[in-house]
């Protein structure tokens, strides 16, 4: 069995990356449900995150998204994160909500969109240069809804010459995240609809090129461990954008809807030694709290990436690697199964008192009084929303 000692101080060492957007007001197409308490502001927002930090351990960085994140002065927003015992993360751009990228953005068939497109990843850059943000996160909308509305090579001929001249502008040790999804809100293509395509882009680009796995993007019944163990192995796993779903692109707190797929991806992440920082891959969450308060969602979906990374480090892998050797099935199941069974709340409970934290950090928000001063202190002003 692995010694516990180790797993604490893996786990102690995890770094989880919080998505400023998810502590403003969200929703689906029918309706987005405003929140007493929501920030008005990207540093509201990051002294949201801050209190998801302060009560796990594990969660240093926040993510930012220009323009829901815009402030004339990034340096002294990463200042103001840093006051709050946070670093920026990777900044994403969107070039999703703009009249002018109705049929795409930088596989839009005009080049002047194109430009303005690429002008605005380019800028994404310069604000990365500001906050000091290693990585540049690109998600594209672009697609199409009907067959022959536009080139499917053409478009992917445009994508890579736009991405060509942003990964020119990177610096040493920045890196270019290529997030794929398969569908929506394009119906019949999407430009970036798989792994695959993410990958050859990445490879054409370089090695400072990598891609996104969002748990929420895959057709149903795809075996996301095994695209995780294949990028892995490629060595082009930049990230991942968290969240699960029971149907689409659900962005459901992480380990909500399915723990056992997150365990098994957490497996192959284990098996890799990729969950060391210093592997460089970054474990973002990426979700949406349409119904429920979004602060203690997010502590709980922390804690949800803590729970399936500790059953990953409980594998005997010294008994499942003999059980593969010997094809005895049953065996090497067995040894993922009991580690999947064993109930890690109280190693992690231990922990947190390791590091100087209330063993449950949900409770000790709530008993934090936090909820109650936001809501109190946040009358007026604009509430910070997806809303374009
Ligand atoms: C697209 C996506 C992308 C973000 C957005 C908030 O569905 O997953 O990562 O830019 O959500
Ligand atoms: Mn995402």
């Amino acid at each position: 069995m692995p010694d516990v000692t180790d797993v604490k101080s893996a786990l102690r060492g995890q770094q989880i990356e919080l998505p400023s957007w998810a502590f403003g007001n969200t929703g689906t197409r029918f309706k987005v449900f405003p929140q007493a308490g929501v920030p008005r502001t990207p540093q509201e927002k990051i002294s949201d995150a801050a209190q998801v930090q302060a009560l796990t351990g594990v969660a240093p960085r926040v993510a930012v998204h220009i323009p829901w994140d815009k402030v004339d002065d990034y340096a002294a927003l990463s200042r103001f994160a840093a006051d709050h015992g946070l670093s920026i993360g990777a900044v994403n751009a969107n070039v999703f909500q703009d009249n002018d990228y109705m049929l795409g953005s930088v596989c839009h068939p005009d080049p002047k969109v194109r430009a303005k497109a690429t002008a605005h990843l380019l800028e994404c850059v310069d604000i990365m240069d500001a906050t000091g943000s290693a990585d540049l996160k690109l998600w594209f909308a672009d697609g199409t809804n009907y067959p022959g509305q536009d080139d499917i090579r053409g478009r992917q001929d445009r994508l890579a010459e736009s991405l060509a001249q942003v990964y020119t502008r990177l610096g040493p040790g920045q890196r270019m995240l290529l997030e794929y999804k398969l569908f929506e809100p394009s119906f019949y293509t999407t430009d970036v609809p798989d792994w695959g395509t993410s990958l050859l882009h990445c490879q054409a680009l370089g090695p400072q090129a990598q891609v996104v796995v969002d748990t929420g993007h895959h057709a149903p019944g795809t075996n996301i461990e095994f695209i995780v163990a294949l990028l892995l192995r490629a060595g082009r796993l930049g990230a991942f954008d968290f969240n699960s779903r029971f149907y689409a692109d659900d962005d459901l707190m992480v380990g909500a809807a399915d723990p056992f797929q997150l365990f098994r991806i957490m497996h192959e992440v284990v098996s890799a030694g990729a969950h060391r920082p210093e592997a460089g891959v970054a474990f973002m969450l990426d979700q949406c709290h349409n119904i429920e308060p979004k602060i203690p969602a997010q502590i709980r979906s922390v804690l949800n990436v803590q729970e399936a990374t500790a059953k990953a480090l409980l594998i005997d892998r010294p008994a499942l690697a003999a059980a593969q050797q010997a094809g005895d099935v049953l065996a090497a199941n067995a040894a993922l199964m009991d580690a999947y069974n064993t109930d890690v709340r109280p190693l992690l409970a231990d922990l947190r008192g390791d590091m100087g934290l209330d063993p449950d950090p949900v409770a000790a928000y709530h008993r934090s009084g936090y909820q109650d001063t936001i809501i109190a202190e946040r009358v007026g002003g604009t509430q910070a929303s997806w809303a374009s």
